[in-house]
């Protein structure tokens, strides 16, 4: 089943119920007072973020959502019920952008919940009318519509760490190393079809599929998922040792990120030099150093090899540890200014 990763959907709130004209009995005169209620106010529509990215799925199919309309109110001064809230779960990450309104509802933890559309008020019964002057009131009014609308709903995944890299670099190889995770490995280039995430101590990293030349212009499969990587806080750039050119393989995918925009230069990048393993340990430190050149860190990486497997795991436990510390941070020096 293909990945969805982006839906239109209509919704409505519920309407208001009506507001009645009733009457008390009252044995010793033709008509009692009035005893109409009003109606029930129409259901809101909310949107909750739940834990599973692949939730738009439950949206195929089913795309125009209305929300319980109130009860009309009743004799004795009741009022009708109230809508019972409709509430449209969109997974951790999701943009709703309100098509009429450009109202943006961003959704980025579990249970937050958002409030879209207001369901319509419930009209009056006739006893609201009553005064000195008119203590037979015969008027009631109706509910009012609930709000509705069209709703774009685009998901960007909310991970800590974005693999990326050229087809069959090893980033799902890495990802299932590492996590939980079970994305699928290949010997060819573009195995990996859709984004998969995996949990690396509570910390989540996220494996898109390989990017190639022309990515940013949809060429390959990679490029339609690269806005999945403009939040996450680092970059994990796999370049594979197998072959030569480390810097010009690396360079494809600065060019693709650059012309993709949305900030994805300006993370912090870790080069990740894969599957050193398959060759000589004087050839892969010279691949390593010629990327230090133009990219700064570079980490060695084998999947293979548990001694280098568990050296980069530790790295990366100090590296989160690190990113953390900085976001705290910066957290307080805002909680500062503001006083
Ligand atoms: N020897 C060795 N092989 C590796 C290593 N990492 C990955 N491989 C192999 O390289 C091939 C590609 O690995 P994947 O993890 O599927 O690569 P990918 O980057 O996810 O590829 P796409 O999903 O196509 O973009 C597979 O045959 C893996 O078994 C490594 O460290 N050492
Ligand atoms: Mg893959």
């Amino acid at each position: 089943m293909a990945f969805v990763d982006e839906v239109r959907i209509f919704a409505r709130a519920g309407n208001g119920g009506d507001g009645v004209v009733r009457w008390n009995v009252d044995k010793s005169k033709p008509r009692g007072g009035p005893a109409g209620g009003d109606g029930g106010a129409g259901a809101d529509v909310y949107v909750e973020a739940v834990r599973d990215f692949a939730y738009l799925s439950n949206y195929r199919h089913t795309k125009s959502f209305a929300g319980e309309d109130g009860s009309d109110g009743t004799k004795k001064n009741m009022e009708g019920k109230n809508g019972e809230d409709l509430i449209l779960k969109f997974p951790i990450g999701s943009l709703v952008t309100n098509a009429e309104t450009d109202d943006v509802y961003e959704l980025l933890h579990e249970g937050e919940r958002i409030r879209i559309l207001k369901g319509g008020m419930g009209g009056f019964g006739n006893t609201r009318f009553k005064n000195s002057r008119n203590v037979s009131p015969t008027q009631s009014t109706p509910g009012r519509p609930g709000e509705r609308g069209n709703f774009h709903v685009e998901l960007k995944l909310v991970a800590d760490i974005g693999l990326i890299g050229l087809p069959n670099a090893g980033k799902s190889s890495l990802l299932n190393a590492l996590t939980n995770a079970k994305s699928a490995i290949g010997a060819y280039p573009f195995t990996t079809l859709e984004p998969h995430l995996g949990s690396f101590f509570g910390y989540v990293l996220a494996d898109i599929p390989g990017l190639i030349e022309g990515a940013a212009d949809g060429k390959g499969l990679g490029g339609k998922f690269l806005r999945h990587i403009s939040r996450t806080r680092v970059l994990f750039h796999l370049v594979s040792a197998e072959d030569e050119e480390v810097v010009e393989r690396y360079k494809t995918i600065r060019g693709e990120l650059s012309r993709h925009g949305d900030g994805l230069t300006e993370k912090r990048e870790i080069v990740v030099l894969s599957k050193i393993d398959l060759v000589d340990p004087e050839e892969h430190k010279k691949y390593a150093a010629e990327l230090r050149e133009v990219a700064g860190e570079v980490w060695e990486l084998s999947v293979e090899d548990p001694v280098v497997l568990k050296e980069f795991s530790k790295k990366l436990s100090i590296l989160l540890e690190e990113e953390r510390a900085t976001i705290i941070e910066n957290i307080e020096i805002e909680d500062v200014e503001e006083l």
